[in-house]
């Protein structure tokens, strides 16, 4: 909570615990701890509170009237963080339908306090019927929002089938938000992605060629970052820029392995892909900053997470190692077959020439007896063109 509200560009003056079963009180929290967080406001000037759940409407009205600050809840301040690092067209309207989606219900949680309170809440007039009209409002931007997305994602969509078409494989970079991937992306690419010290730097995905040392290009995808329960309004709306990383040949999950909680770090990246549906994409895990890690924990983690690859982006440590590790994944993907094209059909095959290596070729009359080796997935897709022309 303290990175994301210093993200979010707060300053932290104290932190406030309280141990509760469930934070379903009226109030959210106890009388004792209101009085408490009182007297930490008066003295610290603080401009807010952040509470490490999200409210109900009428528990922030309540510790708002109690504590005389703005209040803001764990998924206001995601979306605020959001909202500030929204770059493209694309990610300010999927966070600008994440907040209104989240304001909706509030605006009708809030019409029968409001309505007592004559609109004091920043809201504007007294009474239902303003809500009522604010609630169409905000109900006509919501539909306007989504028509104007789904117009980008169909863009989107047509971008993803030609790079499937390319026969470049895919390769994801996924992982917790700040553990590193943009950097990663970044060193294989020569290109400069934004790198902050930061959470949710990146909100777009961006695809870069990368040239392997081992001589095999791919395409490399950096991704949105995840987090623990990722507010259900920003995984609607962020799902399909969330979901590039299910259209990937290969997942490279990104952990910082400098992080005392790297397997329930791990084990939220594997919960959002299986969200996603890319559970079952083929992956392998990065253990990155590990120059920021002391000997004995390095020798844990490998015994822990055995297939791992240890680097350091930032350092450039053992980037051949993971280029070797993808790249030995492509190879295993790699088939040997025979074919017999007639010769109709030899400029279909030779649109596949410079993605796959010809090992023998035999003239037999009309026909010619090829045999090759490819990636499974070039294989396939030479079949099914050889078919589409009739060989
Ligand atoms: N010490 C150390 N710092 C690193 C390393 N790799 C990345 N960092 C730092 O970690 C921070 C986050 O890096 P990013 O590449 O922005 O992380 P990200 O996963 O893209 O984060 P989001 O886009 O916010 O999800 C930056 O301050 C980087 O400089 C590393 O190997 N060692
Ligand atoms: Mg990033």
């Amino acid at each position: 909570m303290e990175q994301l509200s210093r993200t979010a560009g707060f300053l932290v003056a104290e932190t406030v615990v309280q141990r509760v079963d469930s934070p379903g009180f009226a109030s959210y929290l106890g009388t004792g701890k209101i009085q408490r967080i009182k007297n930490l406001v008066i003295d610290t000037g603080a401009s807010a509170v952040i509470t490490r759940h999200n409210l109900k409407p009428s528990q922030m009205l309540t510790l708002e009237r109690a504590l005389g600050v703005e209040i803001v809840d764990r998924t206001q301040l995601i979306l605020q963080i959001f909202s500030d690092h929204a770059k493209t067209r694309e990610g300010k309207l999927e966070v600008e339908l994440a907040q209104l989606k989240y304001e909706l219900p509030k605006l009708t949680g809030m019409g029968h306090s409001l309505s007592q309170t004559a609109g004091g809440i920043g809201t504007r007039g007294p009474g239902e019927q303003l809500l009522e009209k604010d609630r169409r409002k905000l109900s006509r931007r919501i539909r306007f929002l989504e028509k104007q997305l789904k117009l980008l994602r169909k863009d989107r969509e047509l971008t993803r089938k030609k790079r499937m078409l390319s026969d470049i494989p895919v390769v994801s970079f996924v992982g917790y938000t700040n553990a590193g991937k943009s950097t990663i992306v970044s060193a294989l690419s020569s290109c400069e992605l934004i790198v902050e010290d930061k959470l949710f730097s990146t909100l777009d995905t961006r695809t870069k060629r990368v040239k392997l040392h081992t001589g095999q290009t791919v395409l490399a995808t950096d991704t949105v970052g995840f987090i623990k329960d990722l507010p259900h309004y920003l995984m609607q709306s962020f799902r399909s820029t969330l979901e590039e990383a299910a259209f990937a040949d290969l997942i490279v999950k990104v952990v910082d392995a400098s992080d005392s909680f790297v397997r329930n770090k791990l084990r939220t990246v594997d919960e959002t892909l299986k969200e996603i549906g890319a559970n079952s994409v083929p992956s392998i895990v990065a253990l990155n900053k590990i120059d920021r890690c002391a000997n004995s924990w390095l020798e844990e983690l490998e015994r822990a997470f055995p297939g791992a690859v240890l680097i350091s982006a930032q350092k450039l440590y053992n980037l051949e190692e993971l280029e070797k590790a993808i790249d030995d994944f492509m190879r295993k993907e790699f088939v040997e077959e025979t074919i017999e094209i007639n010769q109709d059909s030899v400029p279909t095959f030779m649109r596949f020439r410079n993605h796959l290596t010809v090992i023998k070729e035999e003239y037999l009359g009309e026909k010619v007896k090829i045999r090759y080796s490819a990636s499974e997935k070039t294989h396939k897709k030479l079949v099914s063109s050889l078919k589409e022309v009739g060989s």
